[in-house]
């Protein structure tokens, strides 16, 4: 019964794909938005559309302190010590930016930099780019069952090790990686610890103090907020080693022309007018979410897993990818259906309604690693339900008629 009304909460749930219930199995890509936040959203634009941080007037005070208590929302949410350790951003991607542009800068030529084959490219390619500067960058590799390979971890950090980038959950493996031992890692050779949680934060409970991370990234339109905004977290004492990311409004406190002088953290990194809207919307999801519970949310979607693990293992012809139990993984799998391939899967399931992803999901070297160049992946989240996963299961064995597997 509850779920019913969650999902009752989500309107796009109720569209029809060619005359059928839509299933929607995407949500690591994005998640769809309860009523709650849309509402936020035009309640915003409607009572009190104005900046924030300048405005002495009604409706700019309003904004502005609806725009800092989201911070607080979120500070609370992640168990951060300080709102100040919440920086905006448009998402995940920028956030790992964020740390390449103001605290990667300043490494030199013979620092290292450890990431993982199984990362999404933005937790890939703003560290690729420091090549130029002579970082060196390790990768380190996964074993069959889509686990990271983690005596060779151990083994590859060294005195020239200044970051560990990777992620808490993978979008593709599902693989929820020992991130609490990692950081110990990290700090117990004087690194700093960045986590892309953009597929975690939406779906566990997550402690950042617990976790003792320096950094951490993450989406707010994964977590039912709106597109176009994210959030760094910065643990209060690194923003000694920052530099500003972003010059311009909003993050200075005085300009000469000959320099200038910043405010102080998280303002100091929120240059230009930020989407205000978005921010106030995210803080209503965070809301929704801890409605629900982080830990109701993550029971069911393990148990929607080990029950979609079940349902597919039992497809002939299927090859899925990542640990095999659902104990050790997120609600994300992907897969492979005898040669068809991923991009020709996800149109026959969409033909029934069934919206799933297919590709690389931005992680070509792990497909690379896993010997495919596409897989296909349906992912998890509280308003799915059994059905949802019969309806794909249902679909894919069409499929294979359709393919003669
Ligand atoms: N990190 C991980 C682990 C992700 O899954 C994604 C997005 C990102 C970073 C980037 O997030 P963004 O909001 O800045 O784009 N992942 C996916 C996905 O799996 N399918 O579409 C987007």
């Amino acid at each position: 019964m509850e779920l019913k009304k969650i999902r009752n909460d989500f309107p796009i749930l109720k569209r029809k794909i060619n005359g059928k219930r839509m299933v929607y199995l995407d949500s690591a890509a994005t998640s769809q938005k309860p009523k709650q936040v849309i509402k936020e959203i035009e309640k915003y634009y409607e009572n009190y559309n104005s900046n924030v941080h300048r405005g002495i007037y009604k409706i700019a005070a309003e904004a502005t302190e609806e725009y800092e208590e989201a911070r607080k929302k979120i500070a609370k949410f992640i168990n951060a010590k300080s709102e100040k350790e919440i920086i905006f951003v448009r998402g995940a991607t920028e956030a790992i930016n964020l740390v390449r542009f103001a605290w990667a800068e300043k490494l030199r030529p013979e620092d290292e930099i450890i990431s993982t084959v199984m990362e999404h490219h933005s937790n890939i390619v703003p560290w690729l780019m420091l090549k130029k500067k002579g970082i060196d960058l390790k990768f380190v590799e996964i074993n069959d069952d889509g686990t990271l390979r983690m005596e060779e971890f151990k083994k590859l950090i060294t005195p020239k090790t200044k970051l560990i980038a990777v992620s808490h959950v993978s979008n593709v493996l599902g693989t929820i990686n020992p991130v609490k031992q990692i950081a110990k890692l990290a700090h117990e050779n004087g690194a700093r610890i960045l986590f892309d949680s953009a597929q975690s934060v939406p779906h566990m409970p997550v402690d950042v103090q617990e976790l003792d991370c320096d950094f951490m990234a993450f989406s707010g339109h994964k977590m039912f907020g709106p597109t176009g905004i994210g959030v760094l977290y910065v643990k209060e004492e690194v923003y000694r080693e920052m530099e500003p990311f972003m010059g311009g409004g909003e993050m200075i406190k005085e300009v000469f022309l000959t320099n200038a002088t910043w405010k102080d953290p998280p303002h100091k990194y929120e240059a230009g007018t930020p989407d205000i809207s978005g921010a106030i919307a995210l803080g209503y999801a965070v809301d929704y979410l801890e409605k629900i519970g982080m830990k109701k949310m993550k029971e069911h979607e393990k148990t929607l897993t080990r029950y979609a693990l079940e349902k597919l293992s039992k497809v002939p012809g299927i090859k899925i990818y990542g640990p095999k139990n659902a104990e050790n993984r997120g609600g994300v799998i992907a897969f492979n259906l005898g040669d068809i391939h991923a991009h020709d899967l996800a149109t026959i399931l969409d033909e029934q309604g069934v919206a799933i992803r297919s590709g690389h999901h931005c992680t070509m070297p792990l497909h690379s690693k896993l010997g495919v160049s596409a897989t296909a992946r349906a992912s998890f989240s509280i308003y799915n339900t059994k059905e949802d996963v019969d309806e794909l299961v249902n679909a894919l064995n069409k499929a294979r008629k359709v393919f003669g597997i």
